[in-house]
């Protein structure tokens, strides 16, 4: 496909400084000459700058796994998109199964947070996906265009141009369950094809990663569906070898 393949990092709620720093080592020297691969990884926030530090100059982009929607102001415990572009964040992610379930974030929480995001000049990666009990009702897509929807409504398609998709059933999220490949394409495809019916060009650029339970034994036959331009990853991302192993499955 033209389009490049993204594998990012999504390290939760994990790491401390000593820990961190074996992994940012290995990923500095052991990612290096991936062809049509980006990597990218996302530490909790007061680790953003130990990443810089430590990738500055290397082949490896980093970013946050949330922000505010506002700009700045009197909002304790917020941090702003410019803040994370202070410390050379490439990326934001929004909308995380986690963010929705645990902390309430709604689809216009969502799409307040991308237009930030975006103003500032960040990538957004927009997380979508069905829970199991929407899945087995038969509402897999509709809470997926909902999802997108949302965004469309408030930036426009032409922001998914500047922005990255990531699918992450939410059943297949560290339980260790992976979408088939199979299922998990069709959901690509259905992302794409609804993008597509509004702007063809974007749909065919649009990065939409596969997320949830990828480690190095499935990444490669995931990466290869045709619809799915990379990985999101949770668990596996914590470990040198397992991350360094599945973004080289990218390429
Ligand atoms: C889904 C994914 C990363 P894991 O949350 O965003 O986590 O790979 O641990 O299922």
């Amino acid at each position: 496909a033209m389009r490049q393949k993204l594998v990012a990092g999504n390290w939760k709620m994990h790491g401390n400084l000593v820990d961190n720093q074996a992994l940012l080592l290995s990923l500095r020297t052991q990612l290096v000459g991936l062809r049509n691969v980006s990597c990218a990884v996302f530490p909790p926030a007061p680790y953003i700058p130990q990443a810089q530090h430590e990738l500055t100059g290397s082949a490896i982009a980093w970013g946050a796994q949330n922000v505010s929607k506002h700009a700045k102001g009197a909002f304790t415990g917020e941090v702003a998109a410019s803040m994370l572009l202070d410390f050379g964040c490439k990326y934001v992610l929004l909308g995380h199964s986690e963010r929705r379930a645990i902390f309430g974030e709604t689809d216009e929480m969502a799409a307040a947070k991308f237009m930030a995001a975006l103003t500032s000049g960040l990538t957004p990666v927009l997380c979508v996906g069905e829970t199991l009990d929407e899945r087995e009702s038969g509402c897999a897509e509709s809470v997926i265009a909902r999802q997108i929807d949302a965004i469309i409504e408030v930036a426009g398609v032409s922001a998914l141009a500047k922005a990255v998709v990531a699918y992450e059933p939410v059943w297949a999220i560290g339980t260790g369950k992976t979408a088939s490949p199979e299922q998990a394409q069709a959901i690509h495809a259905f992302i794409r094809q609804k993008i597509a019916g509004l702007d063809a060009g974007i749909a065919q650029g649009l990065m939409i990663l596969y997320g949830g339970s990828v480690k190095a034994a499935n990444a490669a036959e995931l990466f290869s569906q045709p619809d799915i331009d990379g990985g999101l990853i949770g668990g596996a991302s914590l470990v040198a070898d397992e991350f360094i192993a599945i973004c080289k499955a990218a390429q």
